[in-house]
């Protein structure tokens, strides 16, 4: 295996809307990141990922662009981007850049010349379609409620959008397309950026034809994406955007890329044939969802310890040598990660650290979404009105609205899974609004600001935040926990997650109790070793000598070096 600075990176996201306000407007700004370099520098973290802070309307919060060379008005301007990359880069931290190109805003210049008339210069850059008997061209929903197509006026056709209706989605069997958009790319590379976070790249190439999806229920248009994506251009589409652009430059490239397996993710990230470093697969997003019924978002399930070891060890074994995987458990789009895999009341502090401790030390590139390094958690919105999320929004309307879902009930699957879980402010200090803002926020701050801020993470040494901070340490020092094969041990256990990693003659044992209940095991006897030396552990006091039969704590995290 190759080895590579972004193997060896830990990746920490940015959602700037709620990072930092930094001129009281109520709205996160690249200044406001800017005055907080040194505290990802403290962090230890490598890479940035930014979400997008292009020129945007709006609608799904910067995904939905209308000029991908410049600023959003509200979050600064190119002078203040140059500025945070430089002061990213005095520090020893480099920026990867959000890449939106599946589609752009209808405000975008191209679709504001393609909707005029259907001989348009830019008509091309987007897909169009005339209706059937009337009616949409075919019964794909969007993926934030109601048609895949809107219907326009002024041709008489539809445009395809899988997210909103803001949000067309852009032809990629246009050349001149494909074209604009690798300028683009070079455009941001040659100002010095380290890499791009590229949205649902997969559904760039759409399955031709677009056929009806088979219906699962009565609904008019079904919640099924396999046309959108995977499409059978795709390996095409990335081999010319590695020819023309990535090739030529030394960057970290990480592709959203929703329902796709093993065998897609080696295609798209071998190191010899593919185009990209990693992927993020949705698997264990899915784990708590009850998907016959429902959406990911819109349904939830209690779920198990052992399906998730299932899935991370498919996706450890079946990458291992032939690609890379990506590890994350939370990202602007999904809840808290402590709320929704650990315990965010009793053992928030310990599970918190138990899933840092996961997420750091598989084989992958680690990402940390803002606020996981203190531990935040959901919000309890009592009301739909305090929702800000588009999606959210969009869904309520659907089943409340128009198909009449108790609207209880549904808030209670929204307190669990909306997204602005993840968008409330980021939690600085204790004073009014945590510190992310002078002014009113742009959506609420989680009440719990009061204990759960990076003011008091920082003066407790014994705060997630340095357990944070030590793991990204170890994993610096420790090739193994790098480039380290998995295997799994005690597979059929439902409250302890035990695995080695290997490398040379390197070995790792993790030991992670998943559940509030102390949990006893014994190691098998096929594990050898004569001592083991502990690196890492979240209670202050060491465990037992024998780790051969132990018992975890709740949610107790443990690794060793085995000798
Ligand atoms: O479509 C899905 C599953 O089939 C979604 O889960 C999808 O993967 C996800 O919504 C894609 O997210 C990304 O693109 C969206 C944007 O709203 C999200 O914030 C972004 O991460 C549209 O750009
Ligand atoms: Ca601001």
């Amino acid at each position: 295996m190759r080895k590579s600075w972004w193997k060896e990176s830990v990746v920490y996201q940015i959602y700037p809307r709620s990072f930092k306000d930094s001129n009281g407007d109520g709205v996160g700004d690249l200044r406001g990141i800017i005055q907080k370099l040194d505290y990802l520098k403290e962090l230890g973290i490598d890479v940035v990922w930014l979400c997008p802070v292009y020129k945007s309307p709006n609608d799904d919060n910067g995904y939905d662009i209308s000029d991908y060379r410049d600023i959003m008005d509200e979050f600064g301007t190119l002078v203040d981007w140059q500025e945070l990359l430089d002061g990213m880069h005095q520090r020893g931290i480099k920026l990867i850049m959000d890449l939106v190109v599946n589609h752009s805003s209808d405000e975008h210049p191209w679709f504001v010349e393609a909707r005029k008339s259907k001989d348009n210069p830019y008509r091309d850059y987007y897909i169009w379609h005339p209706g059937k008997n009337g009616q949409e061209p075919n019964n794909w929903a969007s993926a934030f409620s109601g048609s895949a197509w809107q219907y326009d006026e002024t041709t008489g056709e539809y445009y395809m959008h899988i997210f909103t209706k803001k949000q067309p989605d852009l032809n990629w069997e246009n050349p001149k397309l494909r074209a604009e958009v690798y300028d683009l790319m070079k455009y941001w590379l040659d100002k010095g950026v380290d890499g791009f976070r590229m949205d649902v790249i997969n559904m760039i190439s759409k399955v031709p034809g677009f056929p009806d999806v088979p219906a699962r229920n009565t609904d008019r248009f079904q919640s099924d994406f396999r046309y959108t994506m995977n499409g059978p251009h795709l390996l095409e589409f990335f081999e010319e955007m590695k020819r023309e652009v990535l090739s030529n430059y030394d960057i970290l490239t990480v592709g959203e890329t929703p329902a796709v397996t093993p065998k897609h993710a080696i295609d798209f990230t071998n190191e010899e044939t593919g185009a990209l470093s990693m992927v993020f697969q949705f698997q264990h997003m899915d784990i708590d969802a009850d998907l016959s019924t429902g959406t990911s978002r819109s349904t939830i399930k209690p779920w198990s310890l052992l399906e998730l070891k299932q899935i991370t060890t498919r996706w450890q074994k079946e990458m291992e040598n032939k690609g890379w995987n990506s590890i994350y458990l939370m990202n602007h789009d999904q809840p808290r990660s402590v709320s929704r895999f650990g315990n965010d009341k009793e053992y928030r502090n310990e599970s918190a650290k138990m899933l840092a401790t996961f997420t750091l030390m598989l084989q992958g590139t680690p990402y940390i979404y803002q606020g996981e390094e203190i531990g935040m958690t959901n919000v309890v919105f009592e009301t739909i009105n305090d929702y800000r999320d588009v999606e959210t929004l969009n869904l309520y309307r659907e089943l409340v609205e128009e198909k009449g879902v108790d609207a209880q009930a549904l808030l209670k699957v929204l307190n669990a899974k909306s997204r602005d879980n993840a968008r409330t402010p980021l939690q600085w200090d204790d004073s009014e609004n945590a510190g992310f803002t002078s002014g009113t926020p742009w959506i609420k701050v989680n009440p719990n600001y009061k204990s759960i801020n990076v003011q008091n993470a920082l003066a407790d040494p014994n705060s997630i935040f340095y357990y944070y901070k030590k793991l990204i340490q170890l994993r610096k020092q420790n090739p193994v926990a790098v480039y380290g094969s998995y295997d799994l041990l005690l597979g059929n256990d439902e409250k302890v997650y035990a695995f080695t990693r290997t490398f040379e003659n390197d070995r790792l044992l993790v030991l992670l109790n998943f559940t509030g209940d102390h949990a006893a095991f014994e190691l098998p006897e096929t594990t050898s070793f004569s001592s083991a030396e502990l690196l890492i552990g979240n209670y202050d006091t060491a465990s037992a000598e024998n780790i051969r039969t132990l018992t975890l704590r709740p949610y107790e995290a443990l690794v060793y070096r085995l000798h």
